[in-house]
């Protein structure tokens, strides 16, 4: 026996000998676990609003908003299986509440945004205010506020949750609960967090408004609002040519992003432009809002119609082609890793 076969002999003795005693050689995985970039468990990847909603109606005959608690399809990134999770710290699902129903009063650690996709009129009530939701309207459940669904409008409505439910389950980090009565006590007129805190300003004395959070005291983002919004920033700033126009939704109390764990933004292309490749390592999930155009993966070409959904892992290129005006929402854990040191982008 050579020298090197009688070593490779020892070594396989060494790791079975020790294996019941829950010790492993790094030096075997080393290169899995320390990557000089990273190359993602999941993949890009394209879901049409239109074949999702066919199977989401589906499930609306078959099981109550109230019964499932969520009616919820999870858009599960198929590099993922098995996970719920559309990228490795972030969820995403459609959710479907019909006129009538509601999804009870529940909390829980995890942080989550909602993104309208069809219907106008439902509700999310956090801490007992109710955002009435319309199309392209962003509305959060920031972590351990009370949240529940009413739809008391005459049409399906459906929504796009977002979620940290992976990034939770990373930090062994979870808590929930459910309220006794089914809907939480109204605690303040639908739109109260808007007008008190929705300005750039904050209410002053003693009659200041505290039944929101001090530290998240925003929760509905409408449409209404960010299309303007977007739209004039359009008009003043110069395109910038690996994202187009875009603006980041942050929180009042702090100029921060929406939530601890989620950041968001929307963002503009003029007919005919072409972003230049970027890369960054939040993988990103996009909704397409209006228009239509091209994303570009890697390899993977995406056609972009309205509502539908796509998602950009961590450190794929994305190139996007507008081939008309094209309006986008986009969400990913951008906040999560600059707090922690890690985030990256590269622009070529
Ligand atoms: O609406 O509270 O898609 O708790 C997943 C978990 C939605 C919600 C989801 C949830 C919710």
């Amino acid at each position: 026996m050579t020298l090197a076969n009688s070593q490779s002999r020892q070594l396989a003795d060494l790791y079975a000998e020790m294996a019941p005693h829950n010790l492993t050689p790094l030096w075997e995985t080393m290169a899995q676990l320390v990557k000089p970039v990273p190359s993602s468990p999941a993949v890009t990847h394209f879901w049409s609003f239109d074949e999702a909603r066919k199977f989401l109606l589906r499930a609306g005959d078959l099981i109550s908003a109230e019964k499932a608690e969520r009616r919820v399809l999870i858009l599960e990134n198929p590099g993922l299986a098995g996970m719920s999770a559309i990228t490795p710290s972030v969820y995403a699902g459609l959710q479907l509440i019909l006129p009538g129903e509601i999804a009870p009063a529940h909390r829980h650690s995890q942080s989550a945004l909602r993104f309208v996709m069809e219907g106008s009129g439902a509700f999310t009530a956090v801490n007992g205010e109710k955002a009435i939701m319309h199309p392209f309207d962003l509305v959060l459940t920031p972590s351990w506020e009370w949240h529940d669904h009413g739809n008391p409008s005459g049409e399906p409505m459906i929504w796009l949750d977002g979620l940290d439910i992976p990034t939770v389950r990373l930090f062994d980090a979870t808590f929930a609960e459910h309220l006794d009565e089914k809907v939480h006590p109204e605690t303040a007129a639908p739109g109260a967090s808007i007008a008190t805190y929705g300005h750039n300003m904050r209410p002053m004395g003693g009659h200041s408004a505290d039944y929101r959070p001090k530290d998240q005291p925003l929760f509905h983002y409408p449409h209404s609002v960010w299309r303007p919004a977007l739209d004039a920033m359009a008009g003043h700033a110069a395109i910038d040519p690996h994202i187009g126009h875009a603006l980041e939704f942050i929180n009042p109390a702090d100029g921060g992003a929406i939530m601890n764990t989620i950041s968001a933004h929307v963002r503009f292309l003029p007919a005919g432009f072409e972003t230049r490749a970027r890369r960054s390592t939040d993988g990103t999930v996009f909704v397409v809002v209006e228009g239509n155009g091209t994303a570009v993966v890697g390899e993977r070409e995406f056609n972009l119609g309205e509502r539908d959904t796509f998602v950009v892992p961590s450190w794929n290129e994305l190139r996007l082609q507008a081939k008309s005006d094209l309006v986008l929402f986009g969400f990913s854990d951008q906040v999560a890793q600059q707090k922690l040191g890690l985030f990256k982008e590269l622009c070529s």
